[in-house]
């Protein structure tokens, strides 16, 4: 819930692993603007006015293992390789900023 939280994670070197979903946007606020405001888009993806951090380097500030996932290729192997990382990590999953996300078109 608070970025905090990853250097109670670093500190006591939990297991856990975190997989970000990349879409390069806010992909559920993009979705109300397009079913209910004529996809009018407001500070919802770069174009309309709202951009991300680099998350990778904001993990390394934390001292935490990183990965990123771009592609389909073996991609069952990549995350498995990750679950089995010693200690916490943070994987990048770069997927499409057109992906359908909540609330979906209710009329
Ligand atoms: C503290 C807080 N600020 C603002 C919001 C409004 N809000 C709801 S969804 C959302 C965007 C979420 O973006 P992301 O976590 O990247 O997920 P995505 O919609 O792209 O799947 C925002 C800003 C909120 N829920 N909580």
């Amino acid at each position: 819930m608070n970025i905090q939280e990853l250097e109670t994670i670093k500190r006591l070197n939990l297991p856990i692993k975190f997989f970000i979903l990349n879409n390069k946007g806010y992909g559920s606020i993009q979705a109300t603007q397009k079913n209910y405001f004529d996809g009018f888009l407001v500070g919802s993806n770069e174009k309309s006015g709202m951009t991300l951090p680099n998350i990778t380097r904001v993990a390394q500030a934390f001292g935490l293992k990183i990965a990123t996932i771009d592609s389909q290729q073996d991609i069952t192997k990549r995350i498995r390789e990750i679950l089995q990382a010693e200690g916490p990590l943070v994987c990048e999953v770069m997927i499409s900023p057109n992906q359908t996300t909540a609330p979906e078109f209710l009329r």
